[in-house]
Order: C-alpha cells, then sequence, then structure tokens
C-alpha cells in the first residue's frame, strides 16, 4: 500500500484552515499498519543496544521529551555507554507495555537498564508482567510525579527502582537526582546537572506542574507540541540556550498555534441547551486554551471543542461556580474528566462520515455529531437542578 502518498489533494494541509479541520496524513492509515511501523521503528533502536545500554521509554509532551533526554545524558556521561530515547504516549501505537513485550520477546541482546520517565501508574499496572520477565537481564528504575496509590508503590518497589514524587515534575525530579540534592538515591552516580539544563529543567517545571509564573514555560511547551520528537530533544540538550538558538522556530509555531487558536474561538456557534449557554467550536488547535477563551473571556457556561478525528473536549469555568458536570457530559459519550474539564471520542466508523464532517467544516452547527453532544448535554443539565 502506497504510504503519503495516499493523500489525495482533496485534503491539503497546508494553511490555517486546512491545518484546523485535515487530519495529519497517518489519520487515514490503519491502526494495524500504524502498529507495525512503529514496533519496527522500536525495535531497530533498541537492537543498536548493548548489554552495558540504556532504554529509556518516556511520555511525549515537553516535561516526557525532556526529562527523557536528559535521563540519557546524565546515564551516558556517568556510564560511558549509551542510551537511546523512545517516547510514547498513553493511548498510542508502541506504548510501553507494547515496547517492553517487545523487548522481552522479541530482542536478542537486552540493554542492561530501563529507565520510565514522566509515565504514570496506569502504565505500571498494564506493564507490570514485563517488568518482571526483564529481570535479572534489564533492571528497570522508574522517575515519575503522577499519583500513585500506596498498594501501587509497594508492587513497584519489588520490581523497580523508583522515585515517585509529586512535589515536582520529571524532568525536574532528574536534575534533583543528578546534583544529589533529591532524599530518594538512585542507582546512578550524581555527578552534577549541567547549569543550562537545570534553567531548563525549572522552567518545563512552571509548565508542567501549573505554576505559569514564568512566561517562557508556555514556548516550552509549544516547541515540545510542535516540533518532531528528536528535533525538540536534541534541542532541549542545549538547555535553556535552546529558547535563543530556535528562536525563530518557536516564534513560527507560535504563529501558528495562535492563528489555530482563533480560529476555533471565531468560528464557534452559539446554542443554548436546556438553558445552558454553549459554545461549540470545531477543530484542531490548542483546545484547552480554546475552551478557557469562551468560558472565561466571552462567558460562555460550557465550551466544547469538537476535532476531525471524532475527539470531544468540555470546559467550564475553573471558579467552579456555574457549570461543574464536564465530566458527567463526557461520560454520556464514554468519556470522562474533571468537573471543569473533560473528554469524550466520538466513533467515526466510516471514511464517508469523516469526509462529511469535513465538508461542513466551517459550520460547527450544522455538524453532525452537534446533535449528540447537545443530547448528552440536555441530559445533565435536566437531571441537575439549578443552584
Ligand atoms: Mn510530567
Amino acid at each position: 500500500m502506497p504510504t503519503n502518498t495516499m493523500i489525495p489533494d482533496r485534503f491539503p494541509r497546508n494553511s490555517i484552515d486546512t491545518k484546523a479541520t485535515v487530519p495529519p496524513g497517518d489519520f487515514f492509515l490503519p491502526n494495524s499498519i500504524k502498529n507495525d511501523r512503529a514496533e519496527e521503528e522500536f525495535l531497530q533502536r533498541v537492537e543498536q543496544l548493548g548489554r552495558q545500554d540504556a532504554l529509556v521509554i518516556t511520555h511525549d509532551d515537553a516535561d516526557g521529551l525532556t526529562s527523557g533526554i536528559y535521563m540519557k545524558d546524565w546515564f551516558e556521561s556517568v556510564t560511558g555507554h549509551s542510551a537511546v530515547v523512545q517516547p510514547t504516549s498513553y493511548r498510542g501505537a508502541c506504548d510501553l507495555p507494547t515496547s517492553l513485550k517487545l523487548l522481552n520477546d522479541e530482542v536478542a541482546v537486552r540493554p542492561g537498564w530501563v529507565f520510565v520517565t514522566d509515565l504514570g501508574a496506569s502504565l505500571f499496572e498494564a506493564a507490570q508482567s514485563e517488568i518482571k520477565a526483564l529481570y535479572p537481564d534489564t533492571e528497570v528504575g522508574w522517575i515519575d510525579h503522577h499519583q500513585w496509590s500506596d498498594e501501587q508503590l509497594s508492587e513497584l518497589r519489588q520490581c523497580a527502582h523508583s522515585v515517585i514524587d509529586d512535589s515536582a515534575c520529571a524532568t525536574q525530579l532528574i536534575s534533583e537526582l543528578r546534583d544529589g540534592a533529591h532524599d530518594v538515591r538512585f542507582p546512578l552516580e550524581s555527578d552534577g546537572m549541567p547549569v543550562e539544563q537545570s534553567d531548563l529543567a525549572t522552567v518545563v517545571n512552571d509548565h508542567d506542574i501549573w505554576i505559569k509564573e514564568d512566561p517562557r514555560s508556555d514556548r516550552v511547551a509549544i516547541f515540545a507540541e510542535y516540533a518532531d520528537d528528536a528535533e525538540y530533544m536534541s534541542a532541549a540538550l542545549t538547555g535553556i540556550e535552546m529558547l535563543n538558538e530556535y528562536d525563530e522556530t518557536i516564534a513560527a509555531y507560535e504563529e501558528e498555534n495562535n492563528a489555530l487558536l482563533d480560529r476555533l474561538v471565531e468560528t464557534a456557534v452559539e446554542r443554548d441547551v436546556g438553558g445552558l449557554d454553549v459554545a461549540i467550536a470545531y477543530g484542531y488547535g490548542p483546545s484547552a486554551s480554546a475552551g478557557n477563551d469562551l468560558v472565561e473571556e466571552h462567558g460562555h457556561e460550557l465550551a466544547v471543542v469538537m476535532r476531525p478525528d471524532g475527539s470531544v473536549s468540555f470546559y467550564a469555568h475553573s471558579s467552579e461556580e456555574e457549570f461543574t458536570e464536564c465530566h458527567v457530559v463526557a461520560e454520556q459519550l464514554g468519556g470522562g474528566g474533571h468537573p471543569t474539564a473533560a473528554g469524550a471520542g466520538l466513533s467515526l466508523e466510516a471514511f464517508e462520515e469523516y469526509v462529511e464532517l469535513w465538508e461542513r467544516q466551517n459550520r460547527p452547527g450544522e455538524n453532525p455529531y452537534v446533535a449528540t453532544i447537545e443530547e448528552a448535554i440536555s441530559t445533565v443539565v435536566t437531571e441537575t437542578p439549578s443552584a
């Protein structure tokens, strides 16, 4: 099957409108092909490693990519051996459990170390049997800052060296460990984090744990989101200097992000659903920022952002003084979340269904899924007597 050439001219992706409404090329590939490709790439990466080397598996956001590349840098500088980084998403192709299974089943020479950074307890549960099967050939070190239950932590400690601490993001935890400034001991010598990297770690932390005091943190996040993983990681290795060196690249990504944001907010339609003032936006882009603008600045009680891939997000005022049932609406559609931010996925079963949606791109009011979403909202609104 042809790969990139299978996207016809009918689906260009070269303007803000098309970037907002046309899914990226590989959206049209069957999952089985996406999975095979990701697994093949993973195996090629890991086959370069010897017994003394390390594999780092991490999340693919700013904190994940930065912590992954800093873990590699730390390991390589204190051991003199090599490490490779495998960025993954929670539900994407070749996720953590799949990667570890491949390592157990398909790789002839397994690396002596696997480090996992910025990935949470749900993945540990899914990968636990593979982690146990790696030992004693391979040892595992896990650094994370998400919520873990006591039971999960005690299971983790039985099969891995763990640093689970919610006081700072994963990148910042690695910075502290490498500086010898963390209470927990990790089985790698603390040789001192390069200052430039510590400075970037502070900015990543500001973003990742929502301190949001440093104006540079949004630039870092946008760079991580829009650049290729490899490009971002090689830039992050230079530390805070990255923001100067890549100033123009980041500015271009920011411009695109802002244009996508404006488009989402400007094309949103207003609906009254069971007495609730709802704004419905359609398109790819920074959906949390768009949702935030629609409720906080434009005064809607609930913002709905639908994407061409069938995913949909709900946002309400963070003050929790108005609508606080976003998670209940999302649950009606098979998703979930929090009272003021939640998400779900509508199933686009056929290609035709997608095209139908795409052709109505600039008219969210006519979108065939709006009725489904409004129904979910109105069920919740009628069940909840207003305060
Ligand atoms: Mn993180």
